[in-house]
Parts: C-alpha cells; sequence; structure tokens
C-alpha cells in the first residue's frame, strides 16, 4: 500500500472512530486523483476488515439531480458497505458516536450474481432478485459536511455511515417499471417525494454505472450483495427523537416501507 494512501485512510478511519470532523484532504494533498482517492478508500475497508467487520454492499452516490446540486458535484461514485454498518428494522438509531448525520431515500437491489464489467441494462436487471426501500445515513468525516471535491468524498467512502434495507418486494417485469416507482421520505411530515427516474435517469442505470466503476479499480461485487442505488432526493439532517420513513410504492402495486427512529 502507498504510504499516503495509507496515511489518509488512517486520518479518515481515527476522525470516524472519534466521531471528530477533519479537514478535507485536498487542503493537505492539492493534487489527490479519483485513482488514489479510490486507493484510500479501499485501504479505508481494509481497516474496518481487519477489526473484524464484512463487505455485505455496495452503494453508488451522486446519482441524482437533487443529490449533485445538495453537494455541488456531478460525477456518480461508489462506496463499499460492511455487516456493521448495517441497521436492523425496529432498532433505534443512536446518533452517539457520530458527526453530523444525514439520512436520505434509496432504492436497493440484490444481485444474484457477481457484477463487474460493461454491461447493457438488460443484463444488470437479469442478475437482480429482489427490490427494497432503504434508508442511508450519511455521516461526511469533513468539517460542515461540505465544500469537499470528488476525491475527498470517495476518499471519505463516499460519506457512508450506516444503512437500512427493508423488505423486499417482487422484481418488476422490466427495469423500466422501476422509473414509476414512487419514493415517498417523511419525519413525519413530507420530506421529499420522487419517482425513480430521478435515480440516475432509470435506477438500473446505478447498477450499470457500478459495475464499470467498480471493474475500473479491479473489483467485483459479489453475488448476494445489497446495492444502494443513490439518493432520489437529498439527504436530510438527523436529530434526536426524528423519526424518519421511507414508502417504496409500485403503481397499482404493492408498497413497501422502512423506518428508522433516532435517538
Ligand atoms: C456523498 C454520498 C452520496 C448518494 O446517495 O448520493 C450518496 C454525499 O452526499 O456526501 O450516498
Ligand atoms: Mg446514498
Amino acid at each position: 500500500m502507498n504510504p499516503t494512501a495509507s496515511e489518509l485512510a488512517t486520518r479518515l478511519h481515527d476522525a470516524r472512530l472519534a466521531a471528530h470532523e477533519i479537514q478535507r484532504l485536498t487542503a493537505t494533498h492539492p493534487a489527490l486523483s479519483v485513482q488514489e482517492a479510490y486507493a484510500v478508500q479501499a485501504e479505508g475497508i481494509r481497516l474496518r476488515e481487519s477489526a473484524g467487520e464484512k463487505v455485505v454492499a455496495y452503494k453508488m452516490g451522486l446519482t441524482s439531480e437533487g443529490k449533485r446540486r445538495q453537494m455541488g458535484l456531478n460525477e456518480a461514485i461508489f462506496g463499499v458497505l460492511t455487516d456493521r454498518m448495517q441497521l436492523r428494522a425496529g432498532e433505534p438509531y443512536r446518533l452517539q458516536g457520530r458527526i453530523h448525520p444525514k439520512a436520505e431515500p434509496e432504492i436497493a437491489l440484490r444481485i444474484s450474481r457477481p457484477l463487474s464489467g460493461v454491461i447493457s441494462a438488460d443484463e444488470a436487471w437479469s442478475i437482480v432478485d429482489q427490490v427494497a426501500p432503504a434508508i442511508e445515513v450519511l455521516d461526511s468525516r469533513f468539517i460542515g459536511f461540505k465544500y469537499f471535491s470528488l476525491p475527498d468524498v470517495i476518499a471519505d467512502n463516499a460519506s457512508s455511515s450506516d444503512f437500512l434495507i427493508g423488505r423486499g418486494l417482487a422484481k418488476p417485469s422490466h427495469w423500466k417499471d422501476l422509473e414509476s416507482w414512487r419514493l415517498s421520505f417523511t419525519a413525519p411530515q413530507l420530506l421529499s417525494e420522487a419517482l425513480g427516474l430521478e435515480i440516475s435517469g432509470s435506477p438500473i442505470r446505478s447498477l450499470v454505472d457500478l459495475s464499470r466503476l467498480v471493474q475500473d479499480q479491479g473489483k467485483t461485487v459479489p453475488a448476494g450483495s445489497w446495492v444502494l442505488l443513490g439518493a432520489a432526493t437529498p439527504a436530510v439532517a438527523l436529530h434526536s427523537g426524528m423519526r424518519v420513513s421511507l414508502s417504496l410504492d409500485c403503481p397499482g402495486g404493492a408498497g413497501q416501507r422502512v423506518e428508522l427512529q433516532a435517538l
């Protein structure tokens, strides 16, 4: 591992464990490239694995207009999620130990075969075996959760902190259908509402893009992994006592809700 990646990953790792925000990495390493940032991210995951964590999911980030505007960044990225980050439905979510957590509404897909390389939307869809609503909790390690560059956010594992995946829904007959599924995010007042097409123009596109991006990093998403496709609308600051819920509804069909109670 190159010494810079290792040093930067340790900086982020320690900040997370101490719940202490730090200066963006590009303040001291202005030339940090996207490629080097993914090396820092990978080293951060290696540190988590050496503490006993297991990779169970992947996520795409900055896939919707709402998110890109919120963060002032314009390119899709990926992050890696471990079992320690996965929340269980019904369990209260403790804000203690977090820096400035924000929740956002997501669609998650589970894949039945390994994912890597350049594939079509139909090929991506053929390996999906479950669809579920998900709430992601972000917690950037950077001061004020803002004004960072793409390499900063990639190195910080795309601001990942925690995630909750709801019960799976039947897979629709065609990936185009997902574009018309509605995400309603409430707390309990309406925070945001969007259709699936907000995500990458078509949610399956996130899986296609992830496949290419992981290949660029010499990685494969293993069979059985969940993938969060990227929030449909901006993230919302979490406060103690907030009960955030996401309904994912397919037109004329069933829906599923997932709820997170912050303490
Ligand atoms: C980066 C993470 C983006 C999403 O769903 O777009 C993300 C950030 O907003 O800090 O997870
Ligand atoms: Mg997200």
